[in-house]
């Protein structure tokens, strides 16, 4: 376990990056490099990030980087492993970076072939829960209820549960982020790092632009969603689900903060009624008798994976 104080002092993105003020993405992009160092290379689809890395000739990343088609960061990194196994490179990380429209709708063939190949590489969803490069529209992550271009008056549909679904995928590693929680989401990498094997990585990325809050309450945000359970901090090895602190004390409905107190610092939820607060409580509430299942010990290893 590595402590805060013992991240590496090292830089990797560089200073005058394009993101907007506060942008959680441009926070866990840097955790990504304290974690993993230079020894990488990066595949990014369109997305957010394509803009944080500045126009060409220019970059504000200091390590090799392939932009690659909205639907192909998968297929991209499977290729890019292979090749670095042909050349004896194992010492070198691939890792897929990419926003939630990019994973959780466009990106997600590609995505289930890479898993099911066993690619060895780390795939980090980002979830600022919209398609913040090109305005704000919806997507498959965006929540109940939230504003966005697309849905004016609140979506009216749920958030895919993507961790879940990658767990199907009977990879090794699957886990949860938020940068927030800075050595939760750095311990994860390294251990990512030293897996075999497909690892997916779903880290819930603030945006004060998308989600229309303060610029200065992005680590606020954050660990408001961890503290009402909206999102929940965990990982799951060889099938084995296990909650992560401050996570895994919150399992007892009494300990968590009632998810009002995350929604009423955003104005995308503006417009929720009493009835669509009550509901969405009820659903992560829900979503709690689930992960207390999943922790419990006669049901902690769910055969997701079956290693033998
Ligand atoms: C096939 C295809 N469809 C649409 C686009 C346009 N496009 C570029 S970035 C983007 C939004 C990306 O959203 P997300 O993956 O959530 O990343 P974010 O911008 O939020 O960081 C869209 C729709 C595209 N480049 N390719
Ligand atoms: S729109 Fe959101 S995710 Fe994109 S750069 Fe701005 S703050 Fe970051
Ligand atoms: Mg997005």
């Amino acid at each position: 376990m590595v402590t805060i104080k013992e991240f590496p002092k090292e830089e990797y993105l560089l200073k005058g990056h394009a993101a907007c003020a506060g942008c959680g993405p441009s926070i866990a992009l840097r955790l990504l490099f304290k974690a993993l160092g230079n020894k990488v290379i990066m595949v990014v689809p369109a997305c957010c990030t394509t803009v944080i890395q500045g126009p060409y000739p220019y970059t504000s990343f200091a390590v090799p980087l392939q932009n690659m088609l909205f639907e192909a960061t998968g297929a991209t990194c499977s290729g890019i492993a292979a090749a670095l196994k042909i050349r004896g490179l194992e010492d070198i990380t691939v890792v897929g970076w990419a926003g939630d429209g990019g994973t959780v709708d466009i990106g997600l063939q590609a995505l289930s072939g890479a898993a099911e190949r066993e690619t060895n590489f780390i795939y980090i969803c980002y979830d600022n829960e919209a398609y913040g490069n090109t305005g704000l529209q919806r997507s498959g992550a965006t929540p109940y209820g939230a504003w966005t271009t697309t849905t004016p008056t609140g979506k009216k549909e749920r958030k895919k549960d993507m961790p879940l679904i990658m767990a199907a995928h009977k990879i090794p590693y699957v886990a949860t982020a938020c940068p927030s929680y800075p050595v939760d989401f750095v311990n994860k990498l390294r251990k990512a790092k030293e897996i075999k094997g497909t690892k997916y990585i779903h880290v819930l990325a603030p945006c004060p632009t998308g989600w229309r809050y303060d610029t200065s309450k992005t680590v606020e945000i954050g660990r408001l969603a961890v503290h009402t359970g909206i999102w929940a901090l965990y990982e799951i090895e060889y099938g084995r689900f296990r909650l992560n602190p401050p996570s895994d004390r919150l399992i007892d409905k009494s300990k968590r903060k009632p998810v009002r107190e995350y929604l009423a610092m955003q104005d995308r939820f503006r417009h929720l009624t009493e009835a669509d607060i009550e509901k969405i409580q009820q659903w992560v509430d829900m979503d709690w008798e689930y992960y207390r299942k999943l922790a419990s010990s006669e049901c902690s290893d769910l055969t997701l994976h079956g290693k033998i």
